[in-house]
């Protein structure tokens, strides 16, 4: 081999390697279906009258799907864990405690909220209790990333985009940097754990400052979640759950795997022995469900503010845990 065959054996080795590695990297299936998908979804964020210019920054120069995320959404913890394991760490001592002495603390602030919406303080204080250790644990994904991730590739794509577009909204509404907006892998973000949609929908100034501040002003946690929760039908005041006696009739009820029944009028559940307690004030059309959450136990008649709760998490036993928790600490704060 001469100098010039030996040069061009080089070259030729050189580009060779070059386009093998392009070639990888175009044939990676995953980057070009992200990237095609990221056009297009950048395309639609221009054409909703979004800056694509925040898409591309949420990305903080590296445009490309979170696999964690979509690792999380295939293990979600609660589809393994059982009643009693979930609703015992949910209403652990250290949460009640904790419940207890925020629920006396930031009374001022609750009381503001009640007032408005009818939303027990309680109810708001085990919401942010469940959700996120009582502010402390937002999460760690920068949701903008983490949203289209799932838009690209999860069950509930067309959710997920939606999302996407909101928390863009989010980003340029509270002039929040959009890699700082930060969440949970399915893009819940401050201490309330809204969606980006939940945010615009119900976030509420609670200081007055002009801004619904839900990642570190906690007059707006509370403004904001009591405000869902009113919106989504919150009767103020009405028990949440009835034990039933001996002699109601269970037959034929069609319950999900998890022992709960869809709504039903008062009279459909009277016509099977239901009697309403004295000095309850339930009208025929009152929506109830049925729910017998352990086979050994007792089985329970649920009102509509249980309903109002798995709009926010349609999880019985979250609905359960949050309403047995603020039962808790009410009793406790009392104390
Ligand atoms: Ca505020």
């Amino acid at each position: 081999m001469n100098l010039r065959q030996a040069t061009l054996a080089a070259v030729t080795l050189a580009l060779a390697s070059c386009s093998s590695m392009s070639g990888m990297h175009a044939n990676n299936p995953t980057n070009e279906s992200f990237n095609r998908f990221y056009a297009q979804l950048r395309k639609e964020a221009e054409r909703k009258g979004h800056n694509p210019k925040l898409l591309d920054a949420a990305f903080d120069g590296n445009i490309a799907p979170i696999p964690q995320v979509l690792k999380s959404e295939k293990s979600q913890p609660e589809i393994v864990r059982t009643f009693a394991q979930y609703t015992g760490s949910m209403l652990s001592a250290e949460r009640i405690a904790r419940g207890t002495q925020n629920l006396k603390d930031h009374m001022p602030e609750l009381e503001k909220a009640y007032a408005r919406t009818g939303v027990s303080p309680s109810v708001v204080v085990a919401l942010w209790g469940i959700e996120t250790r009582f502010g402390e644990v937002q999460g760690t994904h920068p949701i903008i990333p983490a949203l289209a991730t799932l838009a690209w590739q999860s069950p509930r794509s067309d959710y997920f985009r939606k999302e996407t577009f909101a928390a863009l909204e989010v980003a340029q509404k509270t002039g929040k940097e959009p890699s700082e907006l930060l969440g949970s892998w399915a893009g819940a973000m401050g201490q309330c754990q809204f969606m980006p949609t939940s945010w615009l929908a119900y976030g509420t100034d609670g200081d007055d400052d002009g801004m619904a501040d839900i990642w570190d002003n906690e007059a707006d946690v509370f403004a904001s979640a009591a405000t869902y929760l009113h919106k989504r039908g919150w009767q103020k005041g009405q028990p949440w759950r009835y034990q039933l006696a001996a002699g109601f009739n269970e037959k034929g009820l069609k319950l999900n795997t998890r022992g709960l029944s869809e709504q039903e009028t008062l009279s459909f559940w009277q016509q099977r022995g239901f009697k309403v307690p004295a000095g309850v004030n339930l009208t025929g059309g009152t929506k109830l469900r049925y729910y017998k959450p352990q086979a050994e136990g007792p089985a329970y008649l649920l009102g509509p503010n249980f309903s109002v709760i798995l709009s926010w998490n349609n999880s019985s036993y979250f609905a359960w845990s949050v309403l047995s928790l603020a039962e808790t600490i009410e009793a406790e704060a009392k104390n």
